[in-house]
């Protein structure tokens, strides 16, 4: 069994879940959280996002498994935040083939409206040079989500995916830090200076600053002296389902 066969069955299948990973603010408080695709195939076992997204993407399957993540999504936090009683922010990542679809953006409001979420509460996650390549056709997309309340969000920021002249054009609320330059904030300097540079260029064009794959309480030191607004890690949580999160969550109430 291949990878692009196995995944045609596996939304019937059951195969796919949603996991949601907390992200903290710099006074300690529960934020939110960044929602992450898992796949447990019977034939091929536990298969990373990202050895099947791009499969995905490649084989014409990315429209259907988008709609899945963007619904599962929505349907697992409603539910997570109805038996809370309260509302937080969700984190999605989408690939820029995925915004480059014609109705992505018209859908998305949509099922927003349907599912009584307002864009406030939702950040869209985008990388890949494609943006880039394309900015003349997904800048109108971009702005009918901002127009909708949603957030947007430039991921894994410092890496070849990511540029400076992507964040003057497009109009982005959020950075997160590349999880390399955390990995070695606190032995190399270069990576810390790098670290706080990204912080200091968000702050300064009026963003939020988030570091992800904080492991340590050193990093978690460093980071918030350098001025992040939110964190994300091991430290805090791992991505977990989401009757984990209503618990992890109720616990920070
Ligand atoms: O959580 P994890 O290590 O498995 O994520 C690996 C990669 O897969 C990351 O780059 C992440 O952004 C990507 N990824 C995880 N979930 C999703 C998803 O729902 N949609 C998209 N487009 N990418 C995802
Ligand atoms: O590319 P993106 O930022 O969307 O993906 C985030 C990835 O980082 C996910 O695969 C998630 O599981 C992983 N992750 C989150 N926190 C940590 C961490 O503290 N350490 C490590 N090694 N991975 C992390
Ligand atoms: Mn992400
Ligand atoms: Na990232």
């Amino acid at each position: 069994v291949n990878i692009e066969q196995a995944l045609r069955s596996a939304i019937e299948n059951h195969e796919l879940y949603m996991v949601y990973q907390p992200q903290i603010t710099a006074d300690g408080t529960f934020y939110g959280v960044e929602a992450l695709i898992r796949w447990n195939s019977p034939s091929l076992g536990n298969v990373p996002p990202d050895a099947f997204i791009p499969i995905a993407e490649a084989s014409g399957q990315m429209p259907s498994l988008g709609r899945y993540i963007i619904e599962t999504t929505f349907a697992d936090i409603k539910q997570v935040q109805h038996s809370l009683g309260i509302t937080f922010s969700t984190s999605i990542n989408i690939s820029a083939r995925q915004l480059l679809e014609p109705d992505f953006a018209t859908c998305f409001i949509e099922k927003m409206h349907q599912k009584d979420i307002k864009g406030i509460w939702l950040t869209l996650e985008i990388t890949e040079s494609l943006l880039i390549e394309d900015t003349p056709s997904i800048l109108p997309l971009l702005n009918a989500l901002k127009n909708n309340g949603v957030q947007l969000s430039m991921d894994d920021f410092g890496t070849g995916y990511s540029s400076l002249s992507m964040l003057r054009m497009l109009p982005i609320d959020e950075l997160k830090i590349d999880k390399s330059f955390i990995d070695a904030a606190l032995t190399n300097k270069d990576a810390q200076q790098m670290a706080q540079s990204i912080v200091t260029i968000g702050k300064n064009l009026e963003m939020d600053v988030v570091a992800e794959g904080i492991e340590t309480k050193e990093q978690l030191e460093m980071l918030t002296r350098f001025g992040c607004d939110r964190f994300q890690g091991y430290y805090f949580a791992r991505p977990m389902d989401k009757e984990a999160l209503a618990h992890f969550v109720k616990d920070t109430l």
